[in-house]
């Protein structure tokens, strides 16, 4: 109800606006003033309105930092991102900068400059050193981004070491499941054509590198202060496994696979004790619009000690022994 009342005194505060407009301009025509005519008062008065703009601009920018700011990612899991967060802080400093003063020239020169009766443009068609400073320096500026940015790339997308742990990460619509390489540290090989009900990986198991491999749902475990690299796939479409608090994202391709990797820095009992909140939990998200519940595709991230890491990994049924556990089932009756 008061949600109509509101929409009615919108509109009627439209139709009041337009009348006073009316009354106005028959007012001014009554006293003989040409109806459109701007007078140096009326620039004046747009001058100041854009002056106040400005300032009014700039307090909701600063309100804005200040209530949104605190609202963003907490502090680097992952030893690269520590960096990528001091590339995008250096080009948020820049851009905040260059923003800065091009809000300024703009809003106070509209005041300053305001038209005056009599005034006259000046010509001013070249400049050579004016073109030079406006095209070196953001030049200079812009190769400093790139090359920071190339070399952050490359902290995440170069090949890993021989020692990093490998594990795979399966997308499919609309779910994650994670495959260890067990002691062998190499992946058993699959195939897309040995997908079946109890068989979703494709797992070939004449392949003996794939015997030790251990296929986890829900959740999966990283080591502290160990490199880890992800191998993704993708069973349907195009996902894209984003892990926010460690800074990494990659696309899951079907028909290729993608790599990327990182190092944990921060197990997840640590971050709980910094965010003052226990039931924080890292996660796996799927980031490319991939299907009706492609909301909910996601997966807990388990950053432990590297002991309690060993311990919950010996913990998992290898594929080898899972495989024989339901060979040895009886086939139900159909
Ligand atoms: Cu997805």
């Amino acid at each position: 109800m008061i949600k109509i009342l509101v929409y009615v005194a919108i509109i009627l505060a439209i139709f009041a606006i337009g009348y006073v407009v009316r009354v106005y301009e028959l007012a001014t025509s009554l006293k003989g003033k040409k109806q459109h005519e701007v007078t140096d008062s009326d620039n004046r008065m747009m001058g100041k309105i854009m002056l106040t703009f400005l300032v009014v601009f700039f307090a909701f920018v600063i309100w804005n930092l200040e209530s949104f700011g605190p609202k963003m990612l907490p502090e680097s899991a992952s030893e690269h991102g520590v960096g990528l967060d001091w590339l995008f802080n250096f080009n948020m400093t820049i851009l905040f900068f260059v923003f800065t003063i091009t809000h300024i020239f703009l809003f106070y020169f509209a005041y300053k400059y305001y038209g005056r009766t009599g005034n006259t443009a000046t010509y001013f068609p070249h400049n050579n050193k004016l073109e030079m400073i406006w095209t070196v320096i953001p030049a200079i500026v812009l190769a400093v981004i790139i090359i920071f940015g190339l070399k952050a790339w490359n902290t995440i997308t170069a090949p890993a070491s021989d020692n990093a742990i490998v594990i795979q990460l399966y997308s499919q619509q609309f779910q994650w499941t994670a495959r260890y390489s067990g002691t062998d540290n190499k992946l058993g090989d699959s195939n897309y054509k040995l997908i079946t009900d109890t068989n979703p990986l494709g797992m070939d198991d004449n392949d003996n590198k794939g015997d030790d491999d251990i296929i986890v749902k829900n959740e999966f475990h990283i080591p502290l202060g160990k490199e880890v690299e992800f191998k993704l796939n993708s069973r349907d479409v195009i996902h894209s496994a984003y892990m926010p608090h460690f800074r990494a994202q990659m696309n899951c391709v079907p028909g290729m696979t993608t790599m990327m990797h990182f190092t944990p820095r921060i197990t997840t009992q640590q971050m709980r004790d910094k965010l003052n909140n226990q039931k924080f939990d890292y996660i796996l998200l799927c980031n490319k619009i991939c299907g009706v519940s492609h909301y909910n595709m996601q997966m807990t991230i388990i950053v432990d000690t590297e002991i309690d890491y060993k311990v919950w990994l010996h913990a998992q049924a290898t594929h080898k022994s899972q495989v024989n556990a339901s060979a040895a089932k009886p086939v139900a009756a159909k």
